[in-house]
């Protein structure tokens, strides 16, 4: 792997603001590199001067200005030596109050010290990474762990930081060394071939121990991806039947404007939900209607833009009012899209014949809500985990679950895996088998970071935050 040309990646030592900006309790400022320890010696006071700093322990004192003696602010610090560390570097951590002038003022202070300069986002995680400390695997569950946005997103973060996806794809890689191995002892002693190697066996292993956990693995990409990444919802209907109201009540607080009158909602509103697990941004429209109002004209374009994006469509109708023309309009409108048909206001027609509803949008699961009381939304709310997860359910509770990028590489070493089976099949010679063994491992070497060109990891680390 080609390291950085500027700095020298071995010899930099970098700093960041670790904690968010704004004002906190406290903010917190990251080093790391070969000059932690004297950028600590010289810019911190402690209360009680050791003779030496010890490694991991906390000391309180001061930060004080290297030329004038001023006191920058008064902090706890800690010195941590390599290789126990984030980065496996010597790395100190700075303590400070969280005012995010005083916090830059000292970052100023460190980076005047030689070989020293600001860190890259994600350049901690990727020393951490390039100093073999974790995986990619696991830097990658480091940024998501950060950007989860629901428990179950970022539980599936912490069992890949733990090494889950790692441990998974390691258990398949030494599978398929020792299958490599065995065939290469066959290719250099061909005449002991027959005591050695036993193609049927071989294709039983390889079928076992990489085949079916690879196909296993991909299984679990699209959980992933849903729990990750969250799905779109648009809800939609004519004007009057409830959409703000559901919005409303889904978010259980009165976000968007409710009245009786038709055409209130004129621009989109979006949010964010929290749907059993699974991240929803849902978005209320204005209600499609033929009409002459201009800002009304523009909501209803703006509205019919948001269906193309939309995973899920939530179309309102009025139980009170019973099916309109304009609904069955609305039905063309939503053809070959994901479907739930929400039947509102139900407060008002308590005997309502839902089949109705069922037949005039076939296909499509039918809830019946009252928007105003609540009823029947957590029936709702099961219907829209149920179109986001196929009925699958979400990703079980501490499976590993592959991202996109994963995914891909997992598919492509599948693939290799089934042609060496098909070669087996077709008693093709075995230098020509090991060649496709040995594409598979290196498409698994991708997943863990072991042959991972240097594009691609600056993509994954570009997309972290500052001191991460
Ligand atoms: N009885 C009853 N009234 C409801 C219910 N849901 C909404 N309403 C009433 O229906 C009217 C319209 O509600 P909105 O939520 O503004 O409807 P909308 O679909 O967003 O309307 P536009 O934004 O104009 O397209 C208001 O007077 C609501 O109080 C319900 O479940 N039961
Ligand atoms: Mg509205």
């Amino acid at each position: 792997m080609v390291m950085p040309d500027f700095p020298d990646f071995n010899e930099a030592t970098i700093a960041a603001i670790a904690t968010p900006p704004g004002a906190g309790g406290i903010g917190i400022i990251r080093v790391s590199g070969p000059q932690s320890h004297a950028i600590l010696q010289q810019l911190f006071q402690p209360k009680k001067p050791p003779k030496k700093f010890i490694s991991h322990k906390l000391y309180f004192g001061a930060i004080v200005h290297p030329k004038t003696g001023a006191v920058i602010d008064e902090v706890l610090a800690v010195y941590m030596r390599a290789p126990q560390t984030y980065t496996r570097e010597d790395v100190v951590e700075i303590h400070g109050h969280g005012s995010y002038l005083l916090l830059q003022e000292i970052l100023a202070q460190i980076v005047t010290f030689p070989d020293t300069r600001l860190a890259e986002p994600g350049e901690f995680t990727k020393r951490a990474f390039l100093n073999g400390r974790i995986d990619l695997t696991q830097a990658e569950a480091v940024a998501e762990l950060l950007g989860a946005k629901t428990k179950e997103g970022a539980s599936l973060a912490v069992n890949q930081l733990r090494g889950g996806l790692h441990g998974e794809i390691w258990k398949i890689r030494d599978a398929l060394v020792a299958l490599r191995a065995i065939m290469e002892v066959a290719i250099d002693f061909p005449d002991e071939e027959v005591e050695i190697f036993d193609v049927h066996e071989l294709k039983t292993r390889l079928e076992r121990e990489a085949r079916e956990p690879l196909a296993l693995l991909l299984a679990r990409a699209d959980g992933g991806k849903i729990i990750r990444d969250g799905i779109s919802v648009v809800i939609l209907g004519r004007p009057n039947v409830g959409k703000s109201s559901l919005l409303n009540c889904l978010l259980r607080e009165e976000r968007a404007i409710v009245t009786e009158i038709p055409g209130t909602t004129r621009d989109t509103i979006e949010e964010c939900l929290d749907i059993k697990g699974v991240p929803v941004r849902i978005i209320d429209t204005a209600g499609i209607r033929e009409t002459v109002e201009a800002v009304e004209e523009i909501g209803i374009r703006r509205a019919r833009q948001k269906l193309g994006e939309a995973d899920l469509l939530l179309l309102v109708l009025d139980g009170g009012e019973g099916l309109q023309a304009e609904d069955r309009t609305l039905f063309e409108v939503a053809a070959g899209k994901k479907v739930v048909l929400v039947v509102n206001k139900i407060d008002k027609a308590p005997s309502l014949d839902l089949s109705r509803y069922a037949d005039a949008f076939s296909g499509a699961p039918v809830v019946a809500i009252s928007a105003t009381t609540g009823e029947g939304i957590r029936d709702l709310e099961d219907a829209v985990y149920e179109a986001a997860t196929g009925g699958q359910g979400l990703q079980e509770v501490g499976a590993a679950a592959p991202n996109v990028r994963h995914a891909t590489a997992l598919q492509r070493a599948l693939a290799a895996v089934q042609q060496v089976g098909e070669g087996m099949d077709a008693n093709l010679p075995l230098d020509l088998l090991a060649i496709d063994l040995q594409a598979a491992l290196s498409f698994l070497g991708d997943i863990i970071g072991e042959t991972t060109t240097d594009d691609v990891l600056d993509m994954i680390f570009a997309e972290f935050c500052l001191g991460k």
